[in-house]
């Protein structure tokens, strides 16, 4: 049987982020998606000029009663991203509040996007309310290292303080916590991230800390590339939350490989001459040429999104 999933997230005109950057992989990849549009620009905010509409939350939830009219919402899983308001992440939660009403089952994927590199890109009262209204409802959240620190409160300085801000995470309820890239100030942030995986069931959890090369670039929309894949391995185990640990560790890590191998080639065609590494630039503040030859390479390396060769190992801690 097909699985069926749930998009809520940006939708742009042009290039490759939100519902754009994971719609296409988790259909290739298997999954049947419906897809809602917090958000119509023409394009990612990182260029100079942004055109179209934010969505009011009663877009979306009309939306999914003329979804519940027909039903059509016998969902396997729910992901959302981008939100946008404090109204958007009203709206999810509701939706979600009501499918887990149908089916306790349904599975919700919340992708925490706040912000990166230590900027918040969505109004500040969103922060309390993902922590106190929306990772009560998720079973997996997948925090970059900004978003893992603001939402728990905690630095990470070692690997020892992400498997804290894990736990903080699965004290909230929530059974998967991947924090999806982080670098630790003992190391070049230049050479090496991390990524650490942890699931909890039946009052235990096990945790896989993956290793991987970091890439020189500017990389818009990797995280939602990287949840949607996430969220593909993961659909393709027997159950998604009493999952093997041999059964989690390959999941993870070939997810991480096809966004990592589609970053790598998305790195070869940036303009990157002159450029600093991220943080150092904002993209508003260069030319809309260069901030589209960072687009990601999604169609031209579509091959990669599955079976990669896996780049990089990973261990249990
Ligand atoms: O990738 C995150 C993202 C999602 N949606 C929109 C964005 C961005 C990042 O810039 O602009 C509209």
């Amino acid at each position: 049987m097909t699985k069926r999933v749930l998009s809520i997230q940006s939708h742009v005109v042009s290039g490759y982020v939100g519902n754009r950057a994971a719609t296409f992989p988790m259909q290739y990849c298997g999954l049947d998606v419906d897809v809602i549009n917090t958000v119509q620009l023409s394009n990612h905010t990182g260029y100079k000029s942004i055109k179209g509409s934010v969505f009011e939350g009663s877009h979306i939830t009309d939306l999914f009663s003329g979804l519940e009219t027909n039903g059509l919402t016998d969902y396997d899983y729910v992901l959302s991203g981008y939100m946008g308001n404090s109204d958007n992440v009203q709206a999810v939660s509701e939706i979600v509040r009501s499918l887990k009403n149908k089916n306790k089952n349904t599975f919700f994927l919340l992708d925490t996007v706040l912000g990166d590199y230590g900027e918040l890109y969505v109004p500040v009262e969103l922060v309390d309310l993902y922590r106190v209204h929306l990772c009560p409802l998720a079973d997996m959240v997948t925090p970059n290292q900004f978003e893992a620190e603001t939402l728990s409160g905690k630095k990470i300085k070692n690997i020892n303080d992400a498997v804290e801000i894990c736990d903080f995470f699965h004290s909230l309820g929530v059974k998967i916590v991947v924090i999806t890239s982080f670098s630790l100030p003992d190391e070049h942030p230049d050479t090496l991230l991390h990524l650490v995986a942890s699931i909890k069931s039946g009052g235990k959890s096990q945790v896989l800390k993956v290793s991987f090369p970091f890439l020189r670039g500017y990389f818009t929309g990797a995280g939602d590339l990287l949840c949607a894949l996430l969220l593909s391995r993961l659909s393709e185990l027997p159950s998604i939350t009493d999952v093997s640990a041999d059964d989690f560790k390959a999941a993870i890590e070939s997810a991480l490989a096809s966004q990592h191998l589609i970053l790598s080639a998305t790195a070869e065609q940036q303009k990157l001459a002159n450029i600093p590494a991220p943080p150092g630039l904002a993209q508003s503040q260069m030319s809309s040429e260069l901030v589209r030859s960072f687009e990601l390479r999604l169609i031209a390396n579509r091959h990669l999104l599955v079976n990669p060769k896996i780049p990089f190992t990973s261990e249990f801690i």
